[in-house]
């Protein structure tokens, strides 16, 4: 296999679908030279059996807003790769949604899921419908038209949705009421569920609590305490809380915040009672969080990302290339020591030269952000067993899954100078897993 070969056929068959490009480049890279260490792969032409999804699913949304006005929306569900378990991911919903973002998100879900060590196929789905101005009943009113369409295709062993951008607890129980409705079962067809109808404890924290353990085993390798050091989070949503929060607790200091109209610069720190204030605004009101920098007197700035501020650490939670060359070189001429990345693809590949060739410790998403996922295939198994667990017993469990990939991306990534390439270990280990389950599987 040549890397740059399969890319570029790959463009010519599906051109204009950048964002699903970039994600399958960066992990052909890295895979390329163990890829050609088997040629039984080669033969059985896995790379492009890998890189295609098994299929994926558009259809139109229709809903009515609150004045009685029809409106359309595109409705999507890429499925693909459901060779270690059923299909797995996120809903988002954003008008900037294109194929090409669903299909990278997909692929990348799967190496993600792969990681997790637990049974989960990848998959995502979503809509460029903008939740953004829409009162709760739009809302609910948009989750029940996309359901109707996306009902045929999931189930609780084919294909189980959860959240992503734009779609949290609130949406999930819109979208599950619809679905339960409509096969007339209940059933843990969607994860990230409210806790009165299935959901895990923990689940909606997992996500920015998991990047956090995940930094700790960064920088244990370093010998780097987390105490006292500053932290730059992009995004304001459920990622960007739960990465505050635990950041907190563990005496680290955010300073930064933002959404898509601007960031929030706080020197003196984000602290709990600030971020019950960003959880009410961001989750009651809907507000911005230019908000939260009239309220507390600190610096806002308009149309930018926090990456030019100086921080010790970076935590990009918002969405795919936040974070470019230029910023990554203003980081680390700042001095920052590590990058773990919330979101999915934050770093654009010219960010993640400057981080490797400067050495510092940067975590890919798929290996940072995977304890969201992992949740909910906890949540998938308490729903089999018809059990719950205790926030204790899921914390554990997701710290140890964390713990885990972290030991697969040093086993996997660690350089002949003993620089650890976490980009080069989470796409080798998740790789190497699903290959195998392919292997086994026939051609199929
Ligand atoms: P939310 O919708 O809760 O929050 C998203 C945040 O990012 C908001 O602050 C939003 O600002 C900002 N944002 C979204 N799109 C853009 C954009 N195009 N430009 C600038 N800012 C933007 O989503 P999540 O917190 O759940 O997701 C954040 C990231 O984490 C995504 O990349 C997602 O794929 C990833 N992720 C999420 C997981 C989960 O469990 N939820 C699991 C693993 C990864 P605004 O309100 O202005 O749009
Ligand atoms: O990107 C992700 O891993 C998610 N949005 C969570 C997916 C899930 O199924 O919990």
């Amino acid at each position: 296999m040549k890397s740059e070969e399969v890319l570029a056929q790959l463009k010519r068959r599906f051109p204009n679908e950048p964002e699903y490009h970039q994600a399958v480049h960066e992990v052909l890279e890295s895979i390329e030279e163990v890829y050609n260490q088997h040629p039984e792969f080669e033969k059985a032409n896995l790379i492009e059996r890998l890189c295609i999804p098994d299929r994926m699913f558009s259809f139109r949304v229709t809903w009515v807003d609150d004045k009685g006005q029809v409106h359309t929306n595109m409705g999507y569900r890429v499925q693909h790769c459901n060779v270690i378990g059923p299909y797995k991911g996120g809903i988002r919903f954003h008008a900037s949604l294109t194929p090409s973002i669903l299909k990278f998100l997909a692929f990348e879900q799967t190496f993600k899921n792969s990681l997790t060590t637990l049974p989960m196929g990848g998959g995502k789905g979503g809509s460029d419908f903008s939740p953004k101005g829409k009162s709760s009943a739009e809302i609910m009113r948009f989750c029940q038209a996309f359901v109707t369409e996306l009902w045929r295709h999931i189930g609780p062993d084919t294909d189980v949705p959860a959240g992503d951008i734009g779609v949290g607890g609130r949406e999930i129980g819109y979208m599950f009421g619809m679905y339960r409705k409509l096969t007339r079962e209940f059933t843990g067809t969607f994860t990230g569920k409210g806790l009165t109808f299935g959901g895990s404890l923990i689940r909606p924290e997992a996500t920015g609590y998991g990047n956090v353990y995940f930094l700790l085993e960064m920088l244990k390798t370093s010998n780097i305490d987390i105490k006292g050091k500053k932290c730059l989070v992009s995004g304001s949503g459920n990622v960007a809380q739960y990465t505050c929060e635990k950041l907190i607790e563990l005496g680290a200091i955010p300073v930064s915040l933002s959404d898509s109209d601007g960031y929030i610069y706080d020197e003196n720190g984000i602290t709990m009672e600030k971020l019950e204030y960003v959880k009410e605004l961001k989750e009651l009101y809907r507000g911005r969080i230019k908000e939260y920098a009239d309220t507390y007197g600190c610096k806002y700035v308009p149309n930018a990302r926090p990456w030019a501020e100086k921080a010790d650490i970076a935590l990009p939670s918002a969405t795919q290339n936040e974070l470019n060359g230029e910023d990554a070189k203003k980081l680390v001429a700042n001095g920052v020591i590590a990058v773990s990345e919330g979101a999915n693809m934050p770093s654009t590949p010219e960010a993640i030269e400057v981080f490797q060739s400067a050495k510092i410790l940067y975590a890919p998403g798929k290996a940072a952000n995977a304890g969201g996922v992992s949740v909910s295939g906890l949540e998938m198994t308490q729903n089999s067993e018809r059990i719950s667990w205790s926030t204790e017993e899921v914390d554990n469990r997701l710290k140890s899954i964390m713990k885990n990939i972290h030991e697969n991306c040093v086993k996997y990534g660690t350089q002949p100078d003993g620089y650890v390439n976490y980009v080069k270990g989470a796409n080798i280990a998740g790789f190497m897993k699903v290959a195998k389950a392919m292997m086994a599987q026939g051609i199929v």
